[in-house]
């Protein structure tokens, strides 16, 4: 459920929980090339990306994150209560998604790509919220 609400949150800019057959067919699209990205990166064939696979498949999106933020992603989306380490399919478009919109909300306010940016803590508040609670 949880991911189902971000992805009607990142797909209609909104906290309204409903969405028409535009946004359906582009959510439906994007599950698929989610599902192809997924499958590209289970090179184990394990049904679950791990900390390697992980940051593979955000490089290949175009996000370079650190070892502790990748370990801090694993933790948090694996669901099975850290035993394996690694992320199911749902969880894996949740993390990817967080990731993509918290960089792009960042990158909104680092105009000059300098890796650093100045937020009020209102502006702050709202850009995070939607993440953690979708
Ligand atoms: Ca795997």
């Amino acid at each position: 459920m949880r991911t189902v609400h971000l992805l009607m949150y990142l797909f209609t800019s909104t906290n309204v929980r409903k969405i028409g057959p535009k946004e359906f067919a582009s959510i439906f699209y994007s599950l698929q090339s989610w599902r192809a990205i997924f499958e590209r990166f289970d090179h184990d064939r394990s049904g679950r990306i791990d900390t390697t696979e992980l940051r593979e498949a955000l490089l290949s999106l175009g996000f370079s994150v650190s070892p502790p933020i990748l370990d801090l992603l694993v933790s948090k989306f694996d669901k099975s209560g850290g035993k394996s380490k690694a992320i199911e399919y749902d969880n894996f478009i949740e993390c990817c998604l967080t990731v993509k919109g918290l960089t792009e909300k960042f990158k909104e306010k680092d105009t000059k790509y300098s890796g650093s940016a100045t937020f009020t803590y209102e502006s702050f508040m709202l850009t995070v919220l939607p993440f953690l609670i979708a």
